[in-house]
């Protein structure tokens, strides 16, 4: 199996995450955004141009959801889907956090001036393409703030945005469940703290992000990064990191 990726997305993490605990082994293959599209369209036949793609055998799937739903069917992976409410919180979590902890996060490491060719210089596959990332990442920067809209306000928007999912996760971690969906983690989870990543910034992520220390002292970025981590959604991420990330799942198929 292949998986197509831009290393440090969090979609892509959300299926990397799958496949380790599901005990799937992987080769990653790993593009600098804007030269990933070259790769994911021409596999997809122009249908799709988002990363994560998976390559299994003679099949292609692309989108993150799809890929965790092909691994539950065709890899019997049926922890991912105990109960249907799991893949409507994996869809909501996929549409209220993942784009908008990404314009979010990205705004404020713009702001404080981290690397752009550094954070991509992770895995790349080919070696022309990590020749052209120092002379490429300005580029790459002006691209990513206009095709994700990362300016001030749309960030705050993006903040307030995950901030009500986060206080939806924790009203229903309220009853002292240990996973979204009840006792056993399923895609709701992994998505859930797949997606929120970027603002928590959990040790175990499945490529190299910048720790929390890393945000000046006193700056916004940090205070509301330790604010998030203190919380009882962060919390459960952290835990999750910790307890799930890369632990091999150990219910047996046959237990739903
Ligand atoms: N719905 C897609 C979203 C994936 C996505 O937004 N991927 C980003 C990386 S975080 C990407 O590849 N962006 C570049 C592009 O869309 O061309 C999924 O779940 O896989």
């Amino acid at each position: 199996m292949k998986l197509i990726t831009i290393s440090v997305s969090h979609y892509v993490e959300k299926v990397k995450w799958a496949l380790k605990i599901s005990g799937i082994p992987f080769e990653e293959e790993s593009h600098l955004p804007g030269i990933h599209a070259a790769v994911t369209l021409w596999l997809t036949r122009g249908a799709h141009r988002s990363t994560p793609v998976l390559i299994d055998g003679n099949q292609v799937i692309a989108d993150s959801t799809r890929i965790l739903r092909h691994l539950a069917t065709k890899y019997r992976q049926k922890w991912l889907y105990p109960i249907p409410q799991a893949l409507e919180l994996e869809e909501r979590f996929d549409k209220n956090i993942g784009p908008h902890t990404r314009r979010f996060i990205y705004e404020q490491f713009f702001e404080h001036g981290f690397s752009v060719a550094e954070l991509y210089d992770q895995k790349v596959a080919i070696p022309w393409q990590k020749a052209i990332l120092p002379a490429f990442a300005p580029l790459m920067k002006e691209v990513m703030i206009r095709d994700m809209a990362i300016n001030p306000a749309a960030a705050e928007k993006s903040r307030a945005q995950f901030e009500a999912e986060f206080e939806f996760a924790e009203k229903r971690l309220a009853d002292g469940r240990m996973y979204l969906c009840g006792d056993t983690l399923t895609a709701a989870d992994i998505t859930f703290a797949a997606l929120s990543a970027p603002v928590i910034l959990p040790q175990g992520y499945g490529a190299r992000l910048p720790k929390p220390e890393d945000a000046p002292v006193g700056s916004r970025m940090r205070q509301l990064i330790e604010a998030y981590r203190v919380r009882p959604a962060g919390q459960f991420i952290l835990r999750l990191y910790k307890e799930n990330r890369h632990t091999p799942i150990k219910i047996p198929a046959e237990n739903y």
